[in-house]
């Protein structure tokens, strides 16, 4: 059996780590969880993807990722989080036990590994990916800027140097482009998408390429803050929430904007802790708390949506 040395869900792993982690939590819990490869980065290693979910059939589902920018250490730390109270507390707490029953969850536990692997080798803050590209002597795109929404047409630099570089093209990104596949090739079943980035303590949805508001906007503003009063019940951590132009800044190529106009009606973005005194560097003792209150938050939009 492949052990997970070293890992620990109150600290920050290395990829190593979580790579044996993605196989190990999957062969111990055969009846809750499945790993699959959703295709490989730049440098090419795997990118994986957990469903975690009672096996039946036709079930929708929910997709979270985490590990979009490489810094946003947090980030990954809330999905392996996510995952172990999934198994731990299945058949045991009411609520994540009939989410399970009902949903399938895709958790994709990293999905900028190559940058993530940057940060722990090389360069703390790295945010990009580590793509290199005709023309240029400079690295890395970031993926956040990579979809085909309003691509580069705003918050975004065609600069390759530049910190949000849109890449050459829309999903010009393997692990952009591995993403927006397997979203595609799912989305009669996919009914929300959140995606998890730090730092600000801010839920945002549609849009943040345009001044514009979602079909549904009064729907996603009122489950918005609902799920911010849920988050901030545990620790009383505050967090703002709107559409992502007004509310944070306008971006264009963001995942979120992309998935709702794929008809996907759902979709977040969570900015975790924290508002700035550590920012990307959030100490390993905030991992447990930052962790349970963003999945009150998350079961909250889940079983709104399992209603809905
Ligand atoms: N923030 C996001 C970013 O990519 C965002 C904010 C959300 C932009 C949704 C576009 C769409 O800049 C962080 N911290 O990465
Ligand atoms: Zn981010």
């Amino acid at each position: 059996p492949v052990r997970a040395t070293g890992h620990s869900y109150e600290k920050y792993n290395k990829w190593e780590t979580i790579e044996a982690w993605t196989q190990q939590v999957a062969t111990e819990n055969p009846a809750l969880i499945s790993r699959s490869v959703i295709g490989t980065t730049f440098e090419g290693r795997d990118i994986y993807l957990l469903k975690v979910g009672k096996a039946g059939q036709n079930k929708p589902a929910i997709f979270i990722d985490c590990g979009f920018h490489a810094r946003e250490w947090i980030s990954p730390a809330f999905c392996q989080w996510f995952v172990r109270e999934a198994v731990r507390t299945y058949g045991s707490e009411i609520q994540i036990t009939e989410l399970l029953n009902k949903f399938d969850f895709y958790i994709l536990p990293v999905l900028n590994i190559d940058g993530y692997v940057y940060t722990w080798t090389k360069s703390r803050f790295w945010r990009k990916t580590r793509s290199t590209h005709a023309g240029s002597s400079c690295v890395g795109t970031d993926p956040n800027r990579n979809f085909d929404a309003g691509w580069c047409k705003t918050g975004a630099s065609r600069n390759p140097c530049d910190e949000t570089y849109c890449g050459p093209a829309a999903e010009s990104e393997k692990e952009t482009k591995a993403l927006a596949d397997f979203i595609r090739n799912n989305l009669s079943s996919i009914k929300a998408y959140l995606t998890i980035h730090s730092y600000s303590q801010m839920l945002i949805y549609p849009y943040s390429y345009a001044y514009k508001l979602g079909e549904n906007n009064d729907e996603l503003n009122a489950l918005a803050k609902a799920a911010v009063k849920e988050l901030a019940s545990l620790h009383g951590t505050k967090y703002t929430y709107g559409p992502g132009a007004t509310t944070i800044y306008p971006a264009a190529g963001g995942s979120d904007d992309w998935a709702y106009d794929q008809g996907i009606r759902y979709a977040f973005t969570f900015e975790l802790r924290d508002t700035g005194r550590y920012g990307f560097v959030l100490p390993e003792s905030q991992i447990q708390a930052t962790c349970e209150e963003t999945l009150l938050a998350i079961k909250y939009i889940a079983s709104y949506v399992l209603e809905h």
